[in-house]
This record gives structure tokens, C-alpha cells and sequence, in this order.
């Protein structure tokens, strides 16, 4: 555990703003990556294939537990749903990962531009997470294994804590709601400790979750019936998700409540893959685009000479 003042809160708040610039950066542009001239129909990539909606969540979930936990070397994140893979490489990147598998992601405008272009591109990176991402086992497609795997590895390593990120659309998966009774089995001192977190953005695909639909009692009665302290954590504000990591509770299963795809230009249902069709031809689409990217203010977070500024 970790001391988390204003100047980490702050920090927070800025690594969440950089990842999910990247992650737009990542699905729309082939050039002019960190926006230092207005942007054209020319920069924008001519197709566009991945996943916006989720990324935002994950950007918060990834930043928070990254800073609570720096000081344990026995920390690792679970992501579940693979199609947030910009945001798992937007951080990546960030944190000198991905340079380490390839000398071209380098922490510099260069490398930046790199991981951008080549995005959901051909010879390029995947548009979903895949075995040659830094930490990914499996391929990213099949939704339902993060909680059973999490537990996997805490299985005699009481040095682990893992905190999965679970999707509340993966969660209607058989797979990842069994696996919530994994934890009648791992009492021992010799297991490691499971974090799971729903992220509850009440939304697969495009399609309602059953579990985003269900009150919050009725959530927190299904969570305790499989033996686990509901917590939650509602939006996308770090003190609140420090202080739900803080709190000193058995078995904690935390709910993320944020809105898919906040940030961006559209409604919940229309935000899961890309919510601009045509920013490369649509003048109107570019427009937003253009205002949806200055919204991060990038200058503030990343620097052509001095590189990261947070
Ligand atoms: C077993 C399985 N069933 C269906 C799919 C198709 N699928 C891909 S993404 C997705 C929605 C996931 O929703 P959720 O877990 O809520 O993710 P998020 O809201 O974070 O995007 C579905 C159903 C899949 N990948 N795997
Ligand atoms: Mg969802």
C-alpha cells in the first residue's frame, strides 16, 4: 500500500487524459499525432477498425491501481475484454514496455507516432490485444477467462495480488461468473489475494448488460452471495477509487461504474468501436474530431523536445 497525496491525485488525473488521448490518437490519425497543426482530412487513417468505448475505463482503472500498488512488486493487472487494446497499449507504451519488445516504441515523439500509425494497420499492430502485446497470453477474442487465469496464477503465490478488470458484458459469460467461486478455494495462506473490479459501463457491444440493469442492491446481493464485500467506485474521479482501495475490507469486489465512451462524441450505445465513421472525408466528423482530441490538451502531457511532461 501507498501514501496517495494531491501531487499523486493530480498525477492520476493527467496519465488517465495522456492514454486516452493516445487511444484516439491510435484509431484516427496517420499523421499530425500530437496535433501541433490543425488537423486535415489527410491525417485521419483512410480505415478505421477498433474500439473506443471501453478504453476510458480502463485508462482509470489502469492509472489508479498502477499508483496504489507501485511499491509492490507482486502487483499485476488482469484485463479482461481484449478489444480495449489501445488503451492497454496506450499504457504500455507509456510505461517503457512495449519498447522493451520493440526498439521502435520509444518514449519519444518518434515512438509516439509509431504506435499510433501503426495501430489497427496492416503489418502493423492488431486491433485487439495478442500474444505479441508485452504481458498478453492469449489472444483477445474470447471474452470470459481473466477471473479463472487471475486466479490461476495467485494459486500457491501468496506474494501475488491480482486485480482483474472484469467487463460487465464478460461477465454474462458462464466462464467469468463460475470462476467468482474460485474463491471458495483459495482461503489458504499459501494462495495470492484477487482484486476483481466489474467494470460496470452498462453496455456490451451496443447492447444493454444484464448486470446494468440490475440495482444496486440486487447487484450487491449477488456479490455477496458468492462470498465477496461489494465496493464502489462510481465515476472516474482518483480520489474516490484511492480511497475505495484503501478501504481495509474482507474479500472486496469492487464495481466501476463509469459511462462507456466518456470522453467522446456519442451516446453510450454508439460508443463501443469507432464513433466517427467518416472524420476523413466528413467535414463536419473532422471538426469534432479535431475539438474531441484538443479536449485532452496534449501540449500539457507530452512535449516534441522534452517528451513525457507528467
Ligand atoms: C465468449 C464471447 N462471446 C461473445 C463475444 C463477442 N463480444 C466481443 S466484445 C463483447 C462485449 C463485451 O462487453 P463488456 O464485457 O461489457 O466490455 P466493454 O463494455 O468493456 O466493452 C462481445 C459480446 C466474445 N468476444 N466472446
Ligand atoms: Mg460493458
Amino acid at each position: 500500500m501507498n501514501a496517495v497525496g494531491p501531487a499523486e491525485i493530480e498525477y492520476i488525473k493527467k496519465r488517465i487524459r495522456l492514454c486516452d488521448y493516445l487511444v484516439v490518437a491510435q484509431l484516427f490519425l496517420q499523421d499530425n499525432f500530437l496535433l501541433e497543426r490543425e488537423l486535415t482530412h489527410a491525417d485521419i487513417k483512410p480505415r478505421l477498425l477498433g474500439h473506443w468505448g471501453t478504453c476510458h475505463g480502463i485508462n482509470v482503472a489502469y492509472a489508479n491501481l498502477k499508483e496504489f500498488f507501485k511499491n509492490d512488486a507482486g502487483f499485476s493487472f488482469v484485463l479482461g475484454p481484449g478489444h480495449g487494446f489501445p488503451a492497454l497499449q496506450a499504457n504500455l507504451w507509456l510505461d517503457g514496455e512495449l519498447e522493451k519488445v520493440d526498439n521502435k516504441a520509444l518514449i519519444n515523439p518518434d515512438g509516439l507516432a509509431y504506435i499510433c500509425r501503426n495501430f489497427s494497420w496492416p503489418d502493423g499492430f492488431p486491433s485487439h490485444a495478442s500474444p505479441y502485446t508485452p504481458g498478453v497470453i492469449t489472444e483477445g477474442g474470447e471474452l470470459g477467462y481473466a477471473v479463472a487465469n487471475a486466479y490461476g496464477v495467485a494459486l500457491g503465490h501468496p506474494e501475488k495480488t491480482l486485480a482483474v478488470l472484469i467487463g460487465d458484458g464478460e461477465l454474462e459469460t458462464a466462464t467469468a461468473l463460475d470462476s467468482l467461486n474460485l474463491r471458495n478455494i483459495m482461503a489458504s495462506k499459501k494462495n495470492g489475494k484477487i482484486l476483481p473490479i466489474l467494470h460496470l459501463n452498462g453496455y456490451k457491444i451496443s447492447g444493454p448488460t444484464l448486470y446494468g440493469r440490475k440495482s444496486e442492491r440486487e447487484l450487491n446481493e449477488l456479490i455477496r452471495g458468492f462470498g465477496f464485500t461489494p465496493v464502489w467506485i462510481e465515476g472516474d474521479d482518483p480520489e474516490v477509487f484511492q480511497e475505495a482501495l484503501k478501504k481495509e475490507v474482507n474479500s472486496p469486489f469492487y464495481v466501476l461504474k463509469t459511462e462507456k465512451g466518456e470522453g467522446g462524441p456519442t451516446s453510450h450505445q454508439d460508443a463501443h468501436q469507432i464513433p466517427l465513421k467518416n472524420p476523413a472525408t466528413d467535414d463536419e466528423e473532422l471538426k469534432i474530431l479535431e475539438e474531441w482530441l484538443k479536449s485532452y490538451n496534449v501540449a500539457e502531457l507530452f512535449d516534441r523536445e522534452k517528451g513525457v511532461l507528467i
